[in-house]
């Protein structure tokens, strides 16, 4: 079964998709949380974080970069943004196709609200 981002992939679901090469496609979040809330996945479905083989080391440092360029575009590289993955139930995961969430624009408090 394909994952509604692997149908933004492939370009058959609308999205803002704002960079996209072999490895990767990042786009504007449906319901963004900040002013910029960009989702970075890899173009190859891999449901969670721990789905990720050893193999996947430089895709996984890929998304990384991307983020890290895209907060340049963003103009939020010098104010601040936070990078989050969630995984699984506790993570609060909605769409299990790996993504890597670029939030910013925004003072964004603390991490995780502690209880
Ligand atoms: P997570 O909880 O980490 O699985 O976050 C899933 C995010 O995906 C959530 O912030 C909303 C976003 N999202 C869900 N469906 C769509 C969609 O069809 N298009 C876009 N652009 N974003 C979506």
């Amino acid at each position: 079964m394909s994952t509604i981002f692997s149908k933004i992939v492939a370009g058959e679901r609308s999205a803002d998709v704002v960079y996209q090469d072999d490895r990767v496609t990042a786009f504007r979040d449906i319901h963004p949380a900040a002013p910029t809330h960009i989702l970075i996945v890899p173009n190859r479905e891999i449901p969670t974080v721990n789905d990720l083989a050893d193999g996947d080391e430089a895709l996984a440092g890929h998304m990384l970069l991307v983020a890290r360029d895209l907060a340049k575009s963003e103009g939020i590289a010098e104010s601040g943004y936070r990078l989050i993955i969630n995984c699984n139930r506790d993570g609060n995961q909605e769409v299990f196709h790996l993504h890597l969430h670029l939030i910013g624009g925004r003072p964004l408090g603390g991490m995780v609200k502690r209880v």
